[in-house]
């Protein structure tokens, strides 16, 4: 048997609907997905059999304009993702079309797409009329020369098969790099924290879940079986930290209890999950955050 395995990068905005993808790739939620942009922050990677082939899809952070830290180490993320790919995917919104970020992007790729494919899906075709995406397919065409055009619809699934099927057969000879009943290769801790940082995300308004992280600290396996998982949220300042825990600890409660829900179905097992909060002004400036974000520290520096 001939078999082919390789990492396809997923790149794009913020918002573009990369990990909703990566998701329906694997067939299980591994990064997680919210209505607001830069919700990833680090490369995640999944893992999706077809056929004889073994694709590593790699999530990355949303492409955009960094102006923080923690902003730029994700975006070096998400172009070193592309880099160390064997195809990449740029993602684009239908309804959205092309925009200054997307050109961006487009800049960024006549070097990382050196020497690789890249293909364009145009995804979130739910979303606008289909006359407005041959256009969009045209204009985008004109302005990269990419391998193949996909139309799709991360969410609901049109389109998905093709665009897995055609990424099957584009992929080098070689063994499969993961064994074939993995889905993920970021540690259980890392997915948990996740897990508490999109409920918590999907609860905060303005600016709050860009200054706030969430760590595993201990992870203790009991004799019945269940997990008790202890998890710090970090957040820059008193009053956030207010807002985080919400009036009579209302919002932590509902974060936890959703947090520990999604954790107990992921792993199949009853979770203690217990939750802290603390203030901490300089975390965001800390290398020991990043480098449990999965992220370098040192791609931050200006
Ligand atoms: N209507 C529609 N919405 C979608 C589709 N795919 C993703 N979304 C939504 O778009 C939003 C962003 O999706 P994500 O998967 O988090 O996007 P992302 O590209 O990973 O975003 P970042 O991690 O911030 O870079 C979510 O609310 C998704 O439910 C789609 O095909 N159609
Ligand atoms: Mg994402």
């Amino acid at each position: 048997m001939t078999t082919r395995a390789g990492f396809i990068a997923l790149i794009g905005e913020p918002n573009a609907g990369k990990s909703t993808l990566l998701n329906r790739m694997v067939g299980a939620k591994v990064s997680i997905v919210t209505h607001k942009v830069q919700t990833t922050r680090a490369r995640i990677r999944g893992v999706a059999m077809e056929g004889d082939a073994q694709l590593v899809f790699v999530d990355t952070p949303g492409l955009f304009k960094p102006r923080r830290r923690l902003d730029r180490a994700m975006v070096a993320a998400a172009w070193g993702g592309a880099a160390d790919a064997d195809i990449v995917v740029l993602m684009v919104e239908a309804h959205r079309g092309v925009t200054e970020g997307v050109e961006c992007i487009l800049e960024g790729l006549e070097e990382i797409g050196q020497g690789r494919k890249v293909a364009l899906a145009i995804n979130k075709i739910d979303k606008v009329k289909p006359g407005h995406l041959l256009e969009l397919a045209k204009d985008m065409n004109g302005r990269y020369g990419f391998a193949e055009t996909f139309m799709i619809s991360a969410e609901r699934g049109h389109g998905v098969e093709d665009l897995r099927t055609w990424l099957a057969g584009e992929l080098p000879e070689g063994p499969w790099l993961y064994p074939e009943d993995q889905i993920a290769d970021l540690p259980m801790r890392m997915i948990a924290a996740e897990m508490t940082r999109e409920k918590l995300t999907l609860r905060l308004h303005q600016e709050l879940p860009y200054q706030m992280t969430v760590e595993t600290e201990s992870w203790q396996e009991r004799k019945d079986g269940s997990a008790r998982v202890d998890q710090v949220i970090y957040v820059v300042r008193d009053g956030h930290k207010g807002i985080v825990l919400g009036k009579g600890g209302e919002t932590i409660k509902a974060v936890s209890q959703a947090a520990r829900a999604e954790l107990e179905e992921f792993l199949n097992r009853k979770v203690h999950l217990f939750l802290q909060v603390k203030v901490r002004p300089n975390w965001l400036e800390e290398s020991e955050r990043y480098s449990e974000m999965g992220l370098d520290f040192k791609d931050g520096n200006t």
